[in-house]
């Protein structure tokens, strides 16, 4: 009998299905399959009003060492159940009650909180504990230890965002649980397995020594993270800029919008994620645009939707919304008396460093331009 390698083939009909039996495809019978990605993320809201009685509930039902972490992944409903919030992005609501705590571990994906209830949130990256308010974003760069918790006298919630989903895909996802640590109290120098990390500087680090911009400490170390040196960005500093921005013209595309930079570089906060925040004034509707990054948005203040490819997703405070990557899309602030704040994280700093990034915004008369 012939071997499959001894057939003489002597139509393209034959090759195509030659072809196939070893694992090739003729170029010129898929071209197009790349079109796109393999990915098939949708525009979606995830809405506090539906989410938040749910974490209620796992706080009743739950206790946190039965949980690891008492969070509500958002499952795209592009992608069957699985918990990624966009293409590259997981995105959840957490919920930690007073005195609870979640063991100190470290992560090769870019982690991030945003805190939208309660005080007395923490987070402690590399040895500072970064007490969060409302707004307050805290940062974890790639291999940073950090551990959560809650001083407070009440529920808080945040919004976690990581780039684990783009990590995945990478194959270059990687955690870590067991960490090490002197205990000056004991005589012993010898490290010993810890479930929470010691405050090894003072509270208050980040937005002491960089919450101020335009001017940076020259006597301590700015190489403590593979991204950003500060970790915490308050967001009382965030909205004084803004409202001292306010008047401009702005962004027809993003309105008031400000980026969180790493300050020693300028670049943005984390290697892979980028983190903005922005104010649309009173009715203010912004134009259509699409970047190959997609994003998370999380409503901070107000009210009103975002015209995603054509169709309206409505929000409000604490909703969170995803935009996939190269989708059409416009925010509109509804409210003729109110400001609308979003804030956003997207993984447009890693496609930058790749050279992949790119943007493109729809102008007034409706044609098209490059905007990045
Ligand atoms: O708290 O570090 O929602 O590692 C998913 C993975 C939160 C975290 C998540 C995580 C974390
Ligand atoms: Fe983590």
């Amino acid at each position: 009998m012939e071997t499959l390698e001894q057939m003489e083939i002597t139509s393209l009909d034959e090759l195509i299905t030659s072809a196939r039996a070893t694992c090739s495809v003729p170029y010129w019978t898929s071209r197009g399959d790349w079109q796109g990605s393999d990915t098939t993320d949708v525009p979606h809201v995830w809405r506090w009003a539906q989410l938040r009685p749910q974490l209620a509930a796992a706080a009743r039902l739950l206790p946190m060492e039965e949980a690891e972490r008492r969070a509500l992944l958002f499952c795209n409903p592009g992608y069957g159940g699985k918990p990624f919030a966009t293409s590259s992005l997981l995105g959840a609501y957490q919920l930690t009650k007073p005195g609870e705590n979640c063991p100190v571990h470290r992560h090769t994906p870019s982690a991030s909180r945003f805190l939208l209830e309660g005080e007395g949130g923490w987070t402690t990256v590399e040895g500072e504990k970064c007490v969060l308010s409302r707004g307050d974003v805290v940062v974890t760069p790639p291999g940073a230890w950090h551990d959560h918790g809650n001083d407070g006298s009440s529920d808080i919630v945040w919004m976690d965002v990581l780039d684990l989903p783009l990590a995945l895909r990478l194959k270059c996802n990687f955690f870590e649980t067991e960490y090490f640590e002197v205990d000056t109290a004991s005589e012993s120098k010898a490290p010993v397995s810890c479930l929470s990390q010691s405050e090894r500087v003072v509270r208050d680090y980040s937005p002491t020594v960089y919450g101020t911009g335009g001017v940076m400490p020259r006597f301590v170390t700015h190489d403590r993270s593979t991204g950003s040196p500060q970790f915490l960005y308050k967001w009382k500093d965030t909205k004084v800029r803004l409202n001292a921005l306010r008047d401009f013209e702005g962004s027809p595309h993003d309105g008031i919008i400000v980026e969180y930079i790493n300050p020693v570089t300028g670049e943005s906060a984390m290697q892979t994620l980028s983190f903005h925040m922005q104010l649309l004034r009173p009715g203010e509707g912004c134009l259509l645009h699409r970047s190959t990054a997609s994003a998370l948005y999380s409503v901070v203040e107000g009210s009103g939707y975002t015209e995603v490819e054509g169709k309206r997703y409505e929000w409000g405070e604490n909703d969170s919304i995803a935009v996939p990557a190269w989708a059409w899309h416009a925010h509109v602030n509804t409210s003729a008396n109110r400001d609308a704040v979003l804030y956003s994280v997207s993984e447009s700093a890693a496609l930058r460093k790749l050279g992949l990034y790119r943007r493109e915004g729809r102008q007034l008369d409706g044609s098209i331009v490059r905007l990045d």
